[in-house]
């Protein structure tokens, strides 16, 4: 398997441009003007970061973390400043690589979930992109069988990234869907199993339990199974996909997130809200449409991009 990471950092950058607007420029011209960083600047910082999607419990331990780091600190530069809050936010994101597990399991198998309109399919498409090139069989199963043009949306982007496609027909029991592409990725002996899902709204019980019934499913073909569950946010529900996130985690082990849309939202700064109130790592972030638009979460990168263009 070739390890090649997705991650273009231009991309990434113009992509964070709304929510880097929306936080960091506030935070610019608060200290342009000064020689160095004092307490309250510090505070005055703060109150911009509690008042982004950042929110209040985060801003406050970054700007902790910070205070104390330059307490023992002799220089007060913006440079220094910069380089001691863009740390301790990287140290708030976390992330995970899978790829070493990948090798572990025949097939890795990974169920995706989230509300309608999310970008589950997208991102499945474009994650099957990604793992081709890297040189893995993939095989996608359409297990939303809740609307008719899902299928036909899955096909489009099965065909993109040349990977096979196990179909369903609308109305079919998924969970059913679910095993039948087990089974065909193990006979075509697949390295790696990507599961759509419909879009449930989180309140609605009936649907999480079908989720249950899924996962239970998959677990009949190989007891392993499903290697990881992740939960797709869209970037633009800000504080909304907060509350997505541990709604999901009260029904199934959402062993990663992907959160997409960033491209579009100033709002992007709930990522660092996501990682530390769930503990759940990011693993992919979504930066545009296209097939090449979903990239590996590093943090330091990110948080590289979140910065860039600022007064230094
Ligand atoms: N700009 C942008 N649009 C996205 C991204 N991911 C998904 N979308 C769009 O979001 C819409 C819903 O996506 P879809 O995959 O159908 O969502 P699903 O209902 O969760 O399967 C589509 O129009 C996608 O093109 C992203 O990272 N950036
Ligand atoms: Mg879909």
């Amino acid at each position: 398997m070739n390890l090649i990471k997705n991650i273009n950092f231009d991309k990434l950058k113009s992509g964070l441009k709304k929510t880097r607007e929306k936080v960091m420029e506030g935070i610019s011209e608060l200290i342009s003007g000064k020689a160095e960083i004092d307490n309250s600047t510090l505070e005055q910082i703060e109150e911009i970061l509690i008042t982004s999607d950042i929110g209040i419990e985060t801003a406050t331990t970054i700007i902790e973390r910070t205070r104390e780091r330059m307490v023992y600190d002799a220089d007060r530069s913006k440079e220094h400043f910069y380089n001691s809050i863009k740390a301790e936010m990287s140290g708030i994101l976390r992330s995970q690589n899978i790829e070493s597990k990948i090798e572990e399991f025949k097939p890795f198998v990974i169920l995706i979930v989230g509300v309608n309109g999310a970008g589950k399919t997208t991102t499945i498409g474009k994650l099957a992109h990604n793992y081709k090139k890297m040189g893995l069989n993939v095989v996608i199963g359409s297990a939303d069988t809740f609307r008719a043009a899902a299928n036909e949306q899955l096909e489009i982007w099965a065909k993109r990234a040349g990977v096979d496609l196990v179909q369903s027909n609308s109305g079919a029991d998924p969970s059913s869907v679910a095993f039948d592409t087990l089974k065909i990725a193990s006979a075509n002996n697949a390295d790696i199993v990507l599961i759509d899902t419909a879009g449930r709204l989180h309140t609605k019980n009936n649907l999480m339990t079908e989720l249950k019934k899924i996962k239970t499913v998959l677990s009949k073909v190989f007891s392993y199974a499903p290697n990881e569950i992740y939960l797709v946010l869209d970037g633009n529900t800000g504080q909304n996909a907060i509350q997505q996130a541990k709604e999901f985690s009260k029904y199934v082990e959402v062993s990663g997130l992907i959160l997409t849309k960033l491209d579009g939202t100033a709002k992007g700064g709930v990522i660092f809200q996501l990682c530390s109130e769930n503990k759940i790592p990011v693993r992919y972030i979504g930066v545009g449409e296209s097939i090449e638009d979903l990239q590996d979460f590093d943090p330091n990168t990110f948080v590289d991009a979140f910065f860039n263009n600022q007064d230094k």
